[in-house]
């Protein structure tokens, strides 16, 4: 067994993972990342497109801002339609505060890229990955490359796996509490290297289900169309994508859409999630280990961003004053933020998809609802609030 020691274990190579391990290089603190896949692997997923000002705030302070500063888009509001009825959302009016568009592979890559500048650890192909005594002060993690066993000792482990890692299950059953909504249906995505048919997203609700115009830059669009939850890629070549896609958004957005083939197409299931608590021991979940939202409000990597804040602040707490509060408050502190998200994420989702379940009169509160938006600036103000990100 190869034996090593670092001050924080970090399981999982996403972005929750890799920003934490750049803010403590920056205090000095050495962590190890662990990810049981391939760095080509990780950067080949198609995800998150919006960043909040405090997401971006903070990868400014892990110092990867440059080339996102140079390349992504500010946008100050986003479109909503109904039919063929459109309207904005004046983010910067409302709240004094745009949005970023830089894509999640692109911010893995700009951490990736900062890590191994200063010679940061990051072991890729890690298999069953283990971790020990993490109630006790004094954690290690196990876990196999090949044939090779490894053990590390720790201060503390960070839980950066995702949904489906296994730092969340780590933590006895009767120790944690689980919340969960399903929702009955998933996102078509689809990547294409033609020009966005807007210079800022269009979020539509149609009659035949919700769709969504996104975009990487000026020559990649991101576009999403609801799906059944039970449905495969394979149903879906690319010119029934595109004639869809035109029947749920309005007609002249519709006109000026250029299509061409697709570049990346994949299914994601829509999920509310949420475990309590947030830490057990010297474990410490962060991101989507602890936590998942229905992409509609782009909350996912922006929560797991925030998470970050609070746990970085927390060990900076604990390396520089030996002071043990913000570990302490972490969990409770991340979950009312996290709660918010979870909130802002269903009710959005909730208004915008068409249900199989959905009643005439459901359907009418919707339309209501839209309208209400559109006419009414507190409930556009509270929209813009929320999906700017709400303050740390
Ligand atoms: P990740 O990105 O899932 O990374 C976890 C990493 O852990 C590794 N792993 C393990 N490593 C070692 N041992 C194990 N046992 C392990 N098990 C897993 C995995 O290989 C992986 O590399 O979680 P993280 O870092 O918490 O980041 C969360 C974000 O990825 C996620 O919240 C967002 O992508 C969600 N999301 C969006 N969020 C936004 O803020 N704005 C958006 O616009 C947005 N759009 C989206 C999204 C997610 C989507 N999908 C596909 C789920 C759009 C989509 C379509
Ligand atoms: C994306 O561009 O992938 C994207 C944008 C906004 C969302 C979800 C996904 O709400």
């Amino acid at each position: 067994m190869k034996r090593e020691r670092t001050q924080v274990c970090i399981i999982g190579g996403g972005p929750s993972g890799l920003l934490l391990a750049q803010l403590l290089h920056t205090i000095g603190v050495d962590s190890v990342v662990l990810e049981q896949r391939s760095r080509e692997h990780v950067l080949s997923r198609i995800r998150a497109g919006v960043l909040e000002q405090g997401t971006v705030s903070l990868l400014h302070q892990a110092g990867v801002g440059a080339r996102m500063d140079a390349e992504g888009f500010t946008h100050d509001g986003t479109l909503i339609s109904q039919g063929d009825e459109m309207f904005r959302i004046d983010f910067t009016a409302l709240t004094g505060t745009p949005v970023m568009i830089y894509g999640q592979t692109e911010v893995t890559r700009d951490l990736y890229e900062a890590w191994d500048a200063c010679g940061g650890r990051t072991q890729f192909h890690a298999e069953n990955v283990t971790i020990h005594d993490a109630d006790t002060s004094a954690p290690h993690v196990t876990y196999r490359v090949g044939d090779a066993q490894h053990r590390i000792d720790c201060d503390f482990v960070a839980g950066c796996d995702g949904f489906h890692g296994i730092s969340r299950k780590s933590i006895p059953e009767d120790r944690r509490r689980e919340y969960e909504k399903v929702y009955p249906f998933g996102w078509l995505g689809v990547l294409s290297e033609t020009p966005p048919v807007n210079d800022e997203l269009i979020y539509t609700n149609s009659d035949r289900g919700f769709a969504l115009c996104s975009m990487r830059n000026a020559q990649l669009s991101r576009y999403y169309i609801q799906c059944s939850a039970h449905d495969r890629v394979e149903n879906w070549p690319d010119d029934e994508f595109w004639a869809e896609l035109k029947r749920r958004i309005p007609a002249q957005t519709a006109e000026a859409l250029v299509t061409g083939p697709s570049v990346e197409k994949s299914i994601a299931p829509l999920r509310s999630f949420v475990t309590e608590p947030m830490r057990w021991g010297r474990l410490f979940l962060c991101g989507d280990a602890a936590h998942i939202v229905p992409p509609t409000g782009a909350k996912g990597l922006n929560t797991a961003a925030s998470d970050v804040h609070y746990l970085f602040e927390g060990l900076r707490q604990h390396y520089q004053d030996a002071d043990d509060e913000g570990l302490d408050c972490y969990s409770e502190r991340a979950l009312t933020r996290v709660w918010k998200a979870e909130r802002f994420s269903w009710w959005l989702s909730s208004l915008m998809h068409r249900f199989p379940d959905q009643s005439e009169f459901d359907r009418k509160m919707q339309i209501a609802e839209l309208d209400f938006l559109r006419t009414n600036e507190a409930a556009q103000k509270a929209m813009a609030q929320n999906y700017v990100g709400l303050p740390y």
